[in-house]
Formats: structure tokens, sequence, C-alpha cells
């Protein structure tokens, strides 16, 4: 066991009671403006954006600090078509027997299909990997605790990330996913999470009218 090396918290930053609440609101104000997009423009977006918002995502808390995420950022328009075309094929199966009917029920005021052009139009992919375990320099294997919580919390900050930045995503989940591994070169310790959809959104994109339970909802104080 190795003894801890502590060190001063130097980048803390304590604000004025009322700027809290200030910021806390006008965080609330932009996260939510934030939509889940299916429509998306093929416009380019610069890599240093996503670059920047990766290490955004970089910054999560995770299980014992082991960092379990992998992200494959995909640009490669044969690599597209490829994802889109194992997508497409599992969404066939998903929407035609493997959805139970209250599964499709859920997702009606979503209006999904198993149609996804998006994996071709948008000009970013992002593939999100959970390692099993990771491997320390000298080879051996050591856990990673927690680590589905931990991608998720990380998946989250890169989504509010490139919210912040301007752009739209969608967290696209056919299952399983397993393809993503064969077509990425992922090795076998490396579960596919989910794929991030990036871009700018079509000129014309609607979003479905569903709006977020309220806080009372949501939030018991006691
Ligand atoms: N993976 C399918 C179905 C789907 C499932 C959930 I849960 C969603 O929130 C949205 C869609 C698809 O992408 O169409």
């Amino acid at each position: 066991m190795t003894d801890p090396v502590m060190i001063p918290y130097e980048a803390y930053r304590e604000y004025p009671a009322e700027e809290m609440l200030s910021r806390c609101t006008s965080f609330y104000e932009e996260m939510k403006r934030r939509r889940t997009v299916r429509d998306f423009s093929s416009r380019a977006v610069d890599t240093e954006v996503i670059r920047q918002c990766l290490r955004t995502a970089g910054t999560s808390v995770s299980g014992a600090n082991m960092q379990p995420w992998k992200f494959v950022v995909v640009q490669d328009d044969r690599i597209k078509t490829e994802i889109r075309v194992a997508a497409e094929q599992e969404e066939r199966l998903f929407y035609a027997e493997k959805a139970p009917k209250e599964w499709l029920d859920a997702l009606a005021p979503l209006g999904t299909d198993p149609s996804k052009p998006f994996l071709e139009t948008a000009p970013f992919l992002i593939a999100i990997f959970q390692e099993r375990f990771g491997v320390l320099p000298d080879g051996t294997k050591v856990k990673h605790y927690y680590a589905t919580e931990s991608v998720g919390i990380a998946t989250g900050l890169l989504i509010a990330a490139l919210h912040h930045a301007g752009l739209a995503s969608l967290t696209h989940t056919p299952s399983p996913m397993g393809f993503l591994n064969r077509i990425l070169g992922r090795p076998r310790t490396e579960r596919p999470f989910l794929l991030l959809v990036v871009g700018y959104p079509a000129e014309n994109a609607r979003v479905p009218d569903i709006g977020k339970k309220a806080l009372e909802q949501i939030a018991t104080f006691v």
C-alpha cells in the first residue's frame, strides 16, 4: 500500500452567496435548453472543440479514480457507414421482434424508428466504452469500481460540455452494441457504453414536445 500524497486544494473557488444563486440559476437556464436531437446537419465541427469537451469528460469523478472510460471519435465516412449499417440491423430486429409492446409504447412520444441516417450525417460519432479492468504499467490487472456509474457521469459531463459549446448530441444505444468493438477494433476488455452522435442540429430540426419533471417530483427534502 502506498501512502496518499495530499496537496492543498488551491483550485477551489468560493462565491458570495448571491453570486452562488445567480450562477446556479444561469447554469440551469442554459442546461434546460439542451435537447436530444435526431436531425443533424452535416456541417463540419472543429475537432479541437470535441477534444476540449472530451477533456471536460475526463475531469469526471470515478470509482477509486480509475477513470474507466475510453472515447473513440469517429469522423471517417466509411466507418460511419459501417456503424450505421450494423446499428440499423440491430434496430430493425429491436423494433420488429425484440422490443416488448410496453417499451415501444414508452418510445412512441419520441417518434423513433429503425432508420438512423444521423449516423452518417453528423460530423462526429463518439463511441464510449467502459473498461472492464485497468492494467498497471507492470501488466497486472486492477479492478474498476463503480465502472458503469463512472462512465455514466463522465458521459453526462461530456453532454453538458458539448451543449455548452453550442453543439447538439444524441445518446444512441443500439442493443446489443458489440459491433462497435468489431468495427472500431476495440478489445473485448472494453464494453460499449453508448454511441454519442454530435454536430449542429439541421436547420429544420424538430424535437418531440416532451418536458422534464418538476423539482417537486424529483426531489424530497427531509
Ligand atoms: N435504441 C433504439 C430504441 C430507443 C430506446 C430508448 I430507452 C430511447 O430513449 C430511444 C430509442 C433507438 O435508438 O431507436
